[in-house]
């Protein structure tokens, strides 16, 4: 099995505001698919990547958010991820987007979040995450959602990013 770089969609793009419908079984084809994305985050380099930001609208995310060099990886495939619960406490981070490159604002979410998921095999599988596991995979579930980190932001600085991304991507389509 050889996985595939896939181009990453940046915003402002229709795809990236949908919410993507549960995957209904777990076919070779989207086991193929969460492969070309691992390979795609890899290659950014980012820890995270959900679907429709290769713009396939399906309810599937990967990630890896181990940042030490010399640490094994620990790629994580997740089929329908759902968040369970949350934490009382708040946690601010830094984020960043692949689909907004460039581009960090702090944003407060939940410190720890319990999320269930089908893995590559169909198998449920439940786990808590805290760190920057919790802030990745709760960006990442978003993105299933149509919502990017910006959607946090005071609408004037979200519409300066985006009207910055708009500008990039026109350059894009020129060069
Ligand atoms: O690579 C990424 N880094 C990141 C940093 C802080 C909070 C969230 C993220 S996810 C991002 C990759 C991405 O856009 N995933 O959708
Ligand atoms: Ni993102």
């Amino acid at each position: 099995m050889i996985a595939m770089k896939r181009p990453i969609l940046i915003h402002p793009d229709p795809r990236l505001k949908k919410v993507c419908p549960p995957v209904a079984d777990i076919s070779d084809e989207l086991r193929a698919l969460a492969d070309d994305m691992l390979e795609t985050m890899y290659d950014a380099p980012g820890i995270g990547l959900a679907a429709p930001q290769v713009g396939v609208l399906d309810r599937l995310i990967v990630l890896d958010c181990v940042k030490d060099e010399a640490a094994p990886a620990q790629p994580m495939v997740m089929f329908n991820p759902e968040v369970l619960a949350v934490s009382d406490e708040l946690n601010v981070y830094e984020e960043g987007c692949l689909s907004i490159p460039d581009q960090y604002a702090e944003v407060e979410r939940p410190r720890e979040v319990r999320i269930g998921w089908l893995d590559r095999d169909g198998n449920p599988q439940e786990q808590d995450f805290d760190g920057l596991w919790a802030t990745c995979v709760q960006h990442e579930i978003d993105h299933l959602n149509g919502k990017l980190f910006i959607d946090y932001l005071k609408p004037l600085r979200r519409q300066m990013i985006t009207r910055k991304m708009q500008k990039l991507k026109r350059e894009k389509a020129r060069a």
